[in-house]
């Protein structure tokens, strides 16, 4: 079985060698899911890329970013998931897995249009609960006069996440970010017309994805990108593309929302009580911080409120059918 370079390249880690190993399948051959589709994926190996069959009774729903071990053009395994990206089931119940085996999320927002920091919160929540790091990246740098003071705006209203600017049509900031992106496996996360794929192509060099035009999805409400994919970039580096998406519901442990909003939960330590909701105990390390002027009562809301809606989309449909919070 070949593993090599090629494999590397796709965020191959020797120490997943034994979990191959331990599968019983003879001939089976390593690979990386790049897309996928229903009852298929496609799955990039040391020998390129090539369509596998998948039973969703004997290998549940591989995602993009799975490994995966191949025996005669159908997924016999998918090994161990480091890591999920999920969302709340937009139609069912539970959660719904996007991708997995990530080291970092791209948080995507455009210059051109206010920054919300909302979509900020919640997809650095997402990024904490799939074990990756988030890095907020301001695109469109060279639409606005002074893109360094917006980043210093937005990284001062999240702190512990880190912000860069960046313009995919002059290369401002591009080099720095593929370096520091090195042979990370990272997702792109954002709103339609973010410009996403036109970060992609910047970090690659090259036209790998398709790029729309801003007044055709504000017309119809069309998404330019229509599905999950994995890129690799020629300097290293792999890039997963993801549709914009209007609006998430989130489905993420607690702890990942502490870790999104590092501040609060730093002062939280000092809270008297140590289970403080810092609604209304006596000696509020947190309410004080906001009398204070140290943290923005907004942010402290954006905290209960995106606690309180992973709280309810963990529980079950039934419950959830009586009341809405
Ligand atoms: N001026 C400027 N325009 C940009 C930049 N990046 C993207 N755009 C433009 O923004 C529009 C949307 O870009 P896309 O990359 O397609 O956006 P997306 O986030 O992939 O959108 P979806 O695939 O629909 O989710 C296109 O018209 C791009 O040319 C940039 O750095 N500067
Ligand atoms: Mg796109
Ligand atoms: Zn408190």
């Amino acid at each position: 079985m070949s593993t090599g370079p090629a494999l590397e390249a796709l965020g191959w880690d020797e120490s997943r060698r034994a979990e191959v190993d331990a599968i019983d399948a003879p001939g089976g051959i390593p690979g990386r899911v790049v897309r996928q589709d229903r009852g298929w994926v496609q799955v990039a190996r040391a020998d390129g890329v090539h369509a596998a069959r998948t039973r969703a009774d004997r290998v549940g729903t591989p995602v993009v970013g799975d490994w995966v071990v191949v025996v005669d053009d159908e997924v016999a395994a998918v090994l161990e998931r480091r890591g999920v990206l999920r969302r709340a089931d937009p139609v069912g119940e539970g959660e719904q897995v996007l991708a997995a085996n990530l080291d970092r999320v791209l948080v995507v927002a455009g210059l051109d249009r206010p920054v919300k920091a909302g979509r900020i919160q919640r997809a650095a929540a997402q990024a904490w609960d799939a074990g990756a790091e988030p890095t907020v990246v301001l695109t469109k740098a060279d639409l606005v006069p002074d893109a360094e003071s917006l980043r210093a705006e937005v990284a001062a209203e999240h702190p512990g996440t880190d912000v860069v600017a960046v313009s995919s049509r002059t290369g401002e900031g591009i080099d720095e970010l593929a370096r520091a992106l090195g042979g990370d496996t990272v997702v792109l996360l954002g709103e339609s017309g973010a410009g996403k794929s036109s970060l992609l192509n910047a970090l690659a060099g090259a036209e790998v994805a398709l790029t729309g035009d801003v007044r055709a999805f504000d017309a119809k409400g069309r998404h330019t990108t229509t599905r999950r994919e994995l890129h690799l970039l020629p300097g290293g580096g792999i890039v997963v593309d993801t549709p914009g998406i209007r609006a998430i519901g989130l489905f993420v442990d607690p702890e990942a929302i502490d870790a999104a909003f590092s501040d609060i939960d730093d002062l939280s330590a000092q809270c008297r009580f140590n289970d403080c909701t810092h609604d209304h105990e006596p000696g509020c390390a947190v309410r004080a911080a906001v009398e204070a002027g140290e943290l923005s009562a907004e942010r402290l809301a954006a905290f209960g409120d995106l606690h309180a809606e992973a709280e309810w989309a963990r529980r079950p449909e039934h419950e959830r059918r009586k009341r809405r919070p």
